[in-house]
């Protein structure tokens, strides 16, 4: 039996009917590899997931520096997405509000009367210490229970004190995971932000990096290198991005998308209203590096560029050439299982393969299957109540701002050689045998890692124990603990050596719990039989 039966086969019927659906062992042959995903978790078992707030203000606004993010709510969920991301920012220029946590701090008497009185107090304490030039408002569940009206609070304060004020009905229940936040969030800032600016940019090579959040510096160590080949980056959505500037970002003559999930709509919407051409990329990977800087010469396809292009490959090639053998001899032949939300299991996929490390398991937590197997399949995702409770907002071209960028015979001719507008998805990259699991939970992560052997299991905070426990080397790659950048050529140096001195260091292998030397738990019959001990 292959290890997908092995353990579906360990669940009851009704269980065992809707999980089947979420596993994929992969065979190249077969022709069509579908998933179910972005559906409800089964209640009672342990997902990952997290919630709709969290998709919002915690993931695509959190890392906006120079916007004060206000969360409507008790203080649990303001204070549990206080700088618990790693998305770091720059202070030396402008308002840097991320280290702060901004809470109405709603209390038992504001969800009975109402929380709007105690909204616009916050409001104003906040305008009088920060005089912040953008406020966004968060709403967590009580709030959309109770219906306080959060958007015409962001519209009176927008009139009171001629600043942005944009709010978000993000309550925490909405959707299945996280992922309907992002959708709230990339509505409010394409209606509300992007495209609001007139400072004209009269660079050459101008693009926009979406979906890079500048974990452990990421967006940083690719920013350096964009910007050694001649790139203008005019704005990073969102890690260490500023409101100031997307206003200006529909000035860009190519978005690159890091995390397709986070952030496909806002490349999309982008894509009808002014003209911009998206690219996946994926600076996660030294191969993929190098095709991704290779891509986005190909678009420009200027001369210049390419030259350029090669000249900085090269050089980074032959800085990192000692270190890339050395980890390399270190971790050849490996294993790696990967779960996280919904970019990174498969951008990851390329970096361990540059170190000769292959994937047995791959997960995400939230992903849609278009993220699993490639946009084509778009057209025919079904969409279902939960779904439905999201808004999907259309864009129109703007009369003034949208600009062609290329032909249309150009278009086509790039489209059949690099992604553009386009993703195949993680099953694409996938090979034979492989297992693939949508909202991995616990009990099939103790399964799969006891069938599947894997030498490294990357994934996040709530299943990091459970892998040290089973003497497994763990990372997390969400927050890559206190390590990174993980990004570009440097970042491939930095991620082996982190795996190589996890690796040869097994710590967890060397200790022997309590309870397997002598028994932890005591206990006296006396008291239950009332007798002598
Ligand atoms: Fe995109 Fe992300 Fe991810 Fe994500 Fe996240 Fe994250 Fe992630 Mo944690 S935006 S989907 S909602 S790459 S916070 S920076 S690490 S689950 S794989
Ligand atoms: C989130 C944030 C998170 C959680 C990380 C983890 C992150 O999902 O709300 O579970 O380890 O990257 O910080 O994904």
């Amino acid at each position: 039996m292959r290890e997908k039966e092995l353990v579906l086969d360990q669940y009851n019927a009704k269980v065992y009917k809707n999980r089947k659906e979420h596993i994929l062992q992969i065979d190249e042959s077969a022709e069509d590899q579908a998933i179910a995903a972005n559906s409800r978790s089964i209640p009672g078992i342990m997902t990952n997931r997290g919630c709709c707030y969290a998709g919002c203000k915690g993931v695509v606004l959190g890392p906006l520096k120079d916007a004060l993010v206000l969360t409507h709510g008790p203080i649990g969920c303001g204070f549990y997405s206080w700088g618990t991301r790693r998305n770091k920012a720059k202070t030396e220029s402008g308002e840097n509000y991320i280290q702060y946590c901004f809470s109405t701090d709603m209390q038992e008497p504001d969800i009975v009367f109402g929380g709007e009185t105690k909204l616009r107090k916050a409001i104003e304490e906040a305008m009088e210490i920060f005089h912040p030039e953008t406020i966004l408002i968060c709403s967590t569940c009580p709030v959309g229970l109770i219906g306080d009206d959060i958007h015409a609070i962001a519209s009176e304060t927008e009139k009171k004190y001629g600043i942005t004020c944009v709010a978000f009905s993000c309550e925490g229940y909405k959707g299945v995971s996280q992922s309907g936040g992002h959708h709230i969030a990339n509505n409010g800032v394409m209606r509300h932000i992007i495209g609001t600016g007139d400072t004209p940019i009269e660079k050459k090579y101008k693009v926009n990096l979406l979906g890079e959040y500048n974990i452990g510096g990421d967006g940083w160590e690719t920013e350096r290198i964009l910007k050694r080949i001649g790139y203008e980056v005019i704005a990073v959505l969102t890690g260490d991005g500023s409101v100031e500037s997307l206003r200006n970002s529909h000035q860009a003559d190519l978005n690159l998308v890091m995390c397709h999930r986070s952030i496909n709509y806002i490349a999309e919407m982008m894509h009808t209203k002014y003209g911009i051409h998206w690219l996946k990329v994926n600076f996660i990977g030294i191969d993929a590096t190098i095709q991704t800087l290779r891509d986005m010469a190909a678009y420009f396809d200027e001369p210049e560029l390419t030259a350029r292009t090669e000249e900085i490959i090269a050089d980074e090639l032959s800085v990192i050439a000692e270190a890339r053998a050395y980890y390399h001899s270190k971790l050849q032949g490996k294993t790696a299982a990967l779960y996280v939300g919904g970019s990174r299991s498969h951008h990851y996929q390329a970096l361990l393969a540059d170190f000769g490390i292959s994937t047995v398991l791959a997960g995400y937590e939230f992903a849609h299957r278009d993220d699993y197997e490639g946009r084509d399949m778009l057209p025919f995702i079904k969409e279902d109540a939960d779904s439905k409770n999201i808004e999907s907002i259309t864009v129109e071209p703007d009369p003034e701002k949208f600009k062609a960028f290329l032909t249309k015979e150009k278009y086509e001719e790039l489209r059949a050689r690099i992604p553009l507008d386009s993703y195949k998805g993680l099953i694409h990259d996938m090979k034979t045998g492989s297992i693939v699991v949508d909202d991995l939970n616990h009990f099939e992560t103790e399964e799969f890692l006891r069938l599947l052997k894997p030498d490294i299991f990357l994934s996040g905070i709530k299943d990091k124990y459970v892998l040290q426990k089973a003497n497994v080397l763990s990372r997390q790659l969400h927050s890559y603990d206190y390590s990174g950048p993980y990004s570009g050529f440097n970042g491939a140096i930095n991620f082996a050596r982190d795996l190589t001195m996890g690796l040869y260091t097994p710590v967890w292998k060397f200790v022997i719990p309590p309870w397997k030397n002598h028994s932890t738990l005591q206990a006296s019959l006396a008291e239950i039989t009332g007798g002598e001990e």
